[in-house]
């Protein structure tokens, strides 16, 4: 069987796909029409304007069904996992323990303006996220939550004076790729200060992978529906490879 794959929605390799867009127009006849033109020259066919409304004052939004002509093979593609195996808090802790020999110091931010603290509180947290505990909660971990619209400089000085092993940078705004521009000053800094080989340096939001991850420099990084303790995990088995080497 082919791996090369295409998007479906009504029979197989049919290569169905839904876009929804703004365009700055008031909403008419003719801006559904625009719309469905725009979308046959990004190279779709079968274009159908599903739903096409004024959302505000020269401003109408749109969502399209068309069917793409391209497929991927998914055989050729590899984007490297961080979850390691499944551990729970009690042999997380019990790993550290034996292989680390003391308690692990983790701090947490969400960086440059960046305010939303609920993915990185949702990780550091007693309460976690799921089910699954926070690293707060867990005994072999010291951790510090540093909250919302840290500054790169601020979070450096933080993991230099507090001696820090692992540093957690959540980015959930990407516009014009602010994230990507925030992650890069933090390593970069980390570097200046003489402390980015001492620590583990992990990034995570919703559009963080851990391909953009290791691409900026970062030792791993975690994307939506991440659970405490897979970072936990992979935080305890980093500094156990640590004191090994
Ligand atoms: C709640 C929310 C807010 C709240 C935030 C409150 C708070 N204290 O966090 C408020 C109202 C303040 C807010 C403000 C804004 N928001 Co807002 N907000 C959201 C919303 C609805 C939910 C985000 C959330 O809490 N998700 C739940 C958590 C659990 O998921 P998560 O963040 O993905 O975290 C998980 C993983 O990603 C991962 N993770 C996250 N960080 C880290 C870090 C590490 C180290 C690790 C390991 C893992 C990890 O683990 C978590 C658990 O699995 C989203 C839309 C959406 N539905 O996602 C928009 C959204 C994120 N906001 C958006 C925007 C644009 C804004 C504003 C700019 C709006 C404005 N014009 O003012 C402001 C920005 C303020 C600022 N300075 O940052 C956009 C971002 C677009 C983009 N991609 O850039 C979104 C996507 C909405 C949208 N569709 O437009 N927002």
């Amino acid at each position: 069987m082919s791996s090369f794959v295409k998007p479906y929605g009504d029979t197989r390799d049919d290569g169905k796909v839904q876009l929804s867009f703004t365009l700055p127009v008031e909403w008419s006849e003719s801006a559904d029409e625009a719309a469905r033109q725009l979308v046959a020259k990004m190279g779709f066919g079968d274009v159908a304007v599903a739903e096409g409304r004024r959302i505000a004052t020269g401003f109408s939004f749109f969502v399209v069904y068309a069917s793409t002509p391209v497929a991927v093979d998914v055989d050729g593609i590899a984007a490297p996992q961080t979850k390691t195996h499944a551990m729970s808090m009690d042999e997380i802790d019990a790993f550290v323990r034996e292989n680390v020999g003391r308690k692990i110091r983790v701090a947490g931010a969400c960086i440059g303006t960046d305010a939303h603290t609920v993915g990185i509180d949702a990780i550091l947290n007693m309460k976690g996220y799921k089910g699954d505990y926070g690293l707060e909660r867990y005994k072999e971990f010291e951790t510090f939550n540093l909250g919302s619209q840290v500054s790169v400089e601020d979070l450096a000085r933080f993991v230099r004076d507090e001696r820090i092993d692992a540093v957690l940078a959540s980015q959930v705004v990407t516009q014009k790729g602010s994230d990507i521009t925030n992650f890069t000053a933090l390593a970069e800094i980390l570097e200046a200060e003489g402390v980015r080989e001492n620590v583990l340096l992990i990034a995570g939001g919703p559009r963080v992978t851990n391909l953009l991850a290791a691409e900026l420099g970062y030792d791993a990084g975690f994307g939506r529906g991440t659970l405490p303790s897979d970072v936990a995990a992979f935080v305890a088995q980093r500094m156990a490879d640590r004191v090994l080497a």
